[in-house]
């Protein structure tokens, strides 16, 4: 098998806005950054993700760029960029920034220009339509609600936005679009970055003649589209190729078989993806809602898939392991259990069940201390876009349901959760601002911080620092073969990975009941016990959300 440096990476996810601010304007920005730079780094972490740090009227937080090469005036100037980036190098800490190139802001030059004539010359570089019976030229809705088409007067056309008409839909089919697009690649790259995250890559190729979607989910119609490999390759062959990089593209809807397509380690595209069948296995019980629900994650169910990533990918791809980001609600939340009881045991569980699979992990930031979702209990305190516009539109509009069950949904699904201040210690805003923070903080913050976790030595994060150094000192952590035991097991999840002459069991219980479980190679004397969160261990109890990893050397 070839060996990269992305696969024994661990990557750090930063939500720059929510992070740490250090001007009093109640935002997170880069310098605060670099002054943590020493706590990514002592958590074992190697690459730090950053969301978009680029000029942007943040109506989607950063995801509608108006100046791909300036640093949205919030979170610094290039010069405090240039010091982070330094700075990091310095402490052996690469950096991947967020490429956002399916769309850009309505505000950017590119869309200024395009709107203001049909013969202008950037009227191509994104996708305009005649109106189809006086109405939109398809039924594709957006992601954040409403029509995906918005009518634009100035020259009566309609213009394509799979999310809010603030963010148009580039037209890649364009070749000036994948130059321009490369250049500002460059930019980037040639200042020292290590590489990219991809938003939503596999929606830039849309289907020829753009034909209504039978059911919802334009998205999925609009993913892995005709020419989105041909595009990428491009990519690849034009700026890619030349620098030594990690790439990981966010395919929303994509299958394992187009996982291998897009990061076949022969596919010369990108060197890994975020799936997003984990995320999409509870929220489904209300289809006329989408997301919004109150389901729970069955066992079975996320073993099934995650164990099918691991599979499918083996000795072809490789996989991005992920529970959490700033889309998504806190881990510990979703998967774990938020009680004051087990939210410690069940963040470490979740964990160690995530970190012993195979692929690079992503942690995001306050998974290592184990944030839970901010549960806020009025609709005002909500920001985000998406979540604003699902109220509007399936309380307000529609009423389809009433306002207190809608914030149940928002409580349990909304993007906020995971976007609420880093809780760095217990004074005034969690440490994360002397001033009003642009969203409120988890009022659970004088309990949960880094402060706490640093002087606690069985808190969430010496767990994942200690799992950290395991991955560095045990190749077979990084490069083993996975199989999954027990599938029908619908309370622990039990796999093990092979290398050479040494074997992994990896057990969770992901209940808050004790449980007995008989494993053949829990049986071997000859064990070394990696990795246990219950002092006096007794190989077949399994205590609630008790984790166990065993290390087993057959002698050769
Ligand atoms: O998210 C893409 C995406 O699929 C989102 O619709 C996300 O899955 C959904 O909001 C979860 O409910 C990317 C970025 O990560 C997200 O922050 C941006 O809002 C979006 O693209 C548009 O750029
Ligand atoms: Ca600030």
């Amino acid at each position: 098998m070839e060996k990269h440096w992305w696969q024994e990476a661990v990557v750090y996810q930063v939500y720059p806005r929510s992070f740490q601010d250090t001007n009093s304007d109640g935002i997170g920005d880069l310098n605060g950054i670099t002054q943590h730079l020493d706590y990514i780094k002592a958590l074992g972490a190697t690459v730090i993700w950053l969301n978009p740090i680029y000029q942007s009227p943040n109506v989607d937080n950063g995801y509608d760029i108006a100046d791909y090469r300036k640093i949205m005036p919030e979170f610094g100037r290039m010069s405090d960029f240039n010091r982070l980036l330094k700075a990091a190098h310095q402490k052996g800490l690469k950096i991947i920034m967020d490429l956002v190139v399916n769309h850009t802001s309505d505000e950017h030059p590119w869309f200024v220009e395009s709107r203001s004539d049909r013969l202008n010359d950037y009227r191509d570089y994104y996708i305009w339509r005649d109106p189809k019976n006086e109405e939109a030229p398809n039924n594709w809705q957006s992601a954040f609600g409403g029509s995906a088409w918005q009518l634009d007067d100035q020259t009566g056309q309609y213009y394509l936005h799979l999310f809010s008409k603030k963010q148009p839909d580039l037209n890649w089919d364009n070749k000036q679009v994948r130059q321009s697009v490369f250049e500002m690649m460059r930019f980037w790259l040639d200042k020292g970055v290590d590489g990219f995250r991809m938003d939503v890559i596999n929606l830039i190729s849309k289907p020829a003649g753009l034909p209504d979607v039978k059911g919802k989910g334009q998205q999925n119609l609009a993913a892995n589209g005709p020419h989105v490999h041909d595009y990428l390759k491009e990519m690849n062959q034009d700026v890619l190729s030349h620098y030594d990089v990690m790439t990981v593209g966010e395919t929303p809807g994509a299958t394992t078989r187009d996982a291998i397509r897009y990061t076949g380690f022969d596919s010369h595209e990108l060197e890994m993806v975020f799936q997003f069948e984990h995320m999409s296995l509870d929220g489904n019980e209300n289809p006329e809602l989408g997301k919004w629900s109150t389901e729970r994650v069955k066992l079975t169910e996320l073993k099934q898939v995650m164990s099918k990533w691991q599979t499918d990918l083996a000795g072809k791809a490789w996989n991005a392991l992920y529970w959490n980001n700033h889309d998504q609600p806190r881990a510990v939340s979703r998967f774990g259990n938020d009680q004051a009881k087990y939210r410690v045991i069940s963040a470490k569980m979740l964990g160690a069940t995530l970190h012993f699979m195979q692929g690079t992990p992503y942690i995001y930031q306050g998974e290592e201390l184990g944030m839970t979702n901010a549960k806020f209990r009025t609709l005002d305190q909500y920001q985000d876009i998406e979540s604003r516009n699902a109220y509007r539109e399936f309380v307000e509009e529609k009423q389809l349901v009433d306002p207190q069950e809608m914030l149940t949904y928002l409580r349990q699904h909304s993007r906020d959760n995971a976007r609420t201040p880093m809780q760095w210690d217990d004074s005034d805003n969690a440490g994360f601002t002397t001033a009003t923070p642009w969203l409120a903080v988890n009022a659970n913050y004088a309990k949960i911080n880094a402060k706490q976790a640093m002087a606690d030595k069985d808190s969430v994060f010496y767990f994942y620092q200690k799992m950290n150094q395991l991955r560095r000192h045990y190749e077979i952590i990084v490069y083993g073969d996975y199989q999954l035991l027990d599938p029908d097991d619908d309370q622990v999840w039990a796999y093990t990975r092979h290398l050479g002459n040494q074997d992994l069991l990896v057990i969770s219980n992901f209940t808050e009941r004790t449980v007995q479980r008989w494993y053949e190679l829990s049986q071997r004397t000859d064990k070394i016990e990696l990795i246990g969160n219950y002092p006096d261990d007794q190989e077949e109890t399994l205590r609630p959300y008790e984790t166990k990893v065993y290390l087993i050397e057959t002698p050769k």
